[in-house]
């Protein structure tokens, strides 16, 4: 068997600006689905994606074969749900773009195996309004699996039936929390819940659920297609598989690429992007999307894997890095930052929906030179109170990341305003 060193994108090429069902399946797409249905019972599968080593690629890195095995299958006569989470919106990442608008099958086939893995019939796509063309490149995408049999009643001739329903959000960033999204498809505002119970024990009306994220679902083809040894050989450290990682921000090649799990940083930023701009050096990167910590140069070797860039002090988060260079204010970036999150609260819980608007003002009045000391203790103060445990989800505790490292990294930016207002 052909051994695929990067499967998410094998089908992505640049003479062509999307995969129909023909280009998908000459290249063994639908064989893992297949392979499910035919040879595999529902544990199985579960079996073989935890075997895999699969961790949940929206930020959290929950494991996905343990997530769908904690569904409960003892009643097949009830109702459960499989929910793709395609709302994109965290600032500079745009990774399950590339996977939607280029190879739409990926995450079909995905959805359909997974569903069988919990019995689920009948599964979202809940879609960020805003991504047009992978809407229209989806709904193509569902009537084609449809007309082949592979969507319906009785998949390739199988007891198992599926449909999918796509979803459009009204751009919310609030609707990507699992729980919010869940509000929000039952035409409900879209607010947290409170966690337990989770999705996957009462989700969407009040059903068992399981959310994934497009990139998760996007590997589980190629788990069940190529198995479980092939999938983990794919990384160099140690989570496993493939990722889409990606840079943003003054790298001469702003871009996203498919590379092992454990890919070191470094090799992202110098030889993938392409390093800096002339003219410019790297400051600081968050190392996965707005909602994580800033690490500084030194931190160049760490790994991209969930351990690895938790014990520099950060999270890897979506992979796609921001990269701060040595010409622009760390305190206007974070102040950029805290801006959209402010915006974003959904208002629920008050340290959210009070805190985020406060932390902007601190740092515009920093910023307009009317700024006191004691105000970067207030905003470290903001960045405890608005952590984990004190909010229904994790908006706030994640806003407030790139704030508490900007903090300990660059206070003399913020004390050079202050200074400057005094002097
Ligand atoms: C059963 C338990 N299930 C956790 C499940 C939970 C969820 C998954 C992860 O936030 C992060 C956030 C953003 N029994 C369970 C359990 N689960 N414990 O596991 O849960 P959790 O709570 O760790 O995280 P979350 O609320 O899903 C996601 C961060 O991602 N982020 C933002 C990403 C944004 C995008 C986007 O725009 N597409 O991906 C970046 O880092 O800050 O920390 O399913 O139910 N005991």
């Amino acid at each position: 068997m052909e051994t695929l060193a990067k499967p998410l994108t094998k089908n992505i090429r640049p003479d062509r600006a999307f995969t129909t069902l023909a280009d998908y399946e000459s290249t063994g797409g639908y064989q893992g689905l297949r392979k499910a249905l035919a040879e595999l019972q529902p544990k199985d599968v579960q079996q073989w994606v935890k075997d895999a080593g699969l961790r949940g690629r929206g930020g959290a890195g929950f494991g996905t074969g343990l997530k769908w095995s904690l569904v409960p299958l003892d009643d097949l006569s009830q109702t459960r749900y499989l929910v793709a989470n395609a709302d994109e919106m965290e600032p500079g990442t745009f990774k399950d773009r590339m996977l939607l608008e280029q190879d739409p099958h990926q995450l079909i086939e995905g959805m359909i195996i997974a569903a069988y893995a919990i019995q689920a019939q009948k599964a979202y796509i809940f879609l960020r309004g805003e991504y047009h063309v992978a809407k229209f490149r989806l709904e193509q995408a569902l009537l084609e699996a449809k007309s082949k049999g592979y969507l319906g009643e009785h998949i390739l001739n199988s007891a198992f039936n599926l449909e999918i329903v796509l979803h459009t959000g009204a751009g919310r960033y609030i609707c990507g929390e699992e729980t919010a999204l869940l509000n929000a498809l039952e035409g409900k505002r879209a607010t947290p819940r409170a966690k337990p119970p989770f999705p996957l024990v009462s989700g969407l009306w009040g059903k068992p659920t399981v959310v994934n994220n497009v990139e998760t679902l996007c590997n589980v083809p190629h788990i069940l297609h190529y198995g479980v040894e092939w999938y983990q050989g794919l990384a160099r450290g140690v989570d496993k598989g493939t990722k889409l990682f990606g840079a943003g921000g003054r790298v001469k090649h702003p871009g996203l690429w498919e590379l092992p799990m454990g890919t070191p940083i470094r090799e992202i930023i110098e030889q993938h992007a392409g390093g800096m701009r002339d003219g410019y050096k790297l400051r600081g990167f968050l190392p996965g999307g707005a909602s994580t910590d800033f690490l500084l140069p030194e931190h160049l070797d760490v790994v991209m894997d969930f351990e690895a860039v938790a014990k520099a002090g950060s999270r890897m988060g979506t992979g796609v890095i921001i990269v701060l260079d040595d010409k622009t204010c760390p305190v206007r970036m974070v102040l950029n930052l805290e801006q959209f999150f402010a915006q974003e609260s959904c208002g629920w819980c008050t340290p959210c929906r009070d805190g985020l608007p406060w932390t902007v003002t601190l740092l515009k009045d920093i910023i307009a030179g009317k700024g006191r000391i004691e105000d970067l203790d207030t905003l470290a103060g903001l960045t405890r109170m608005l952590g984990p445990g004190n909010t229904f989800c994790a908006l706030a505790p994640g806003a407030v990341e790139p704030l508490q490292s900007a903090l300990k990294y660059f206070r003399a930016d913020f004390e050079r305003y202050i200074a400057m207002e005094r002097a």
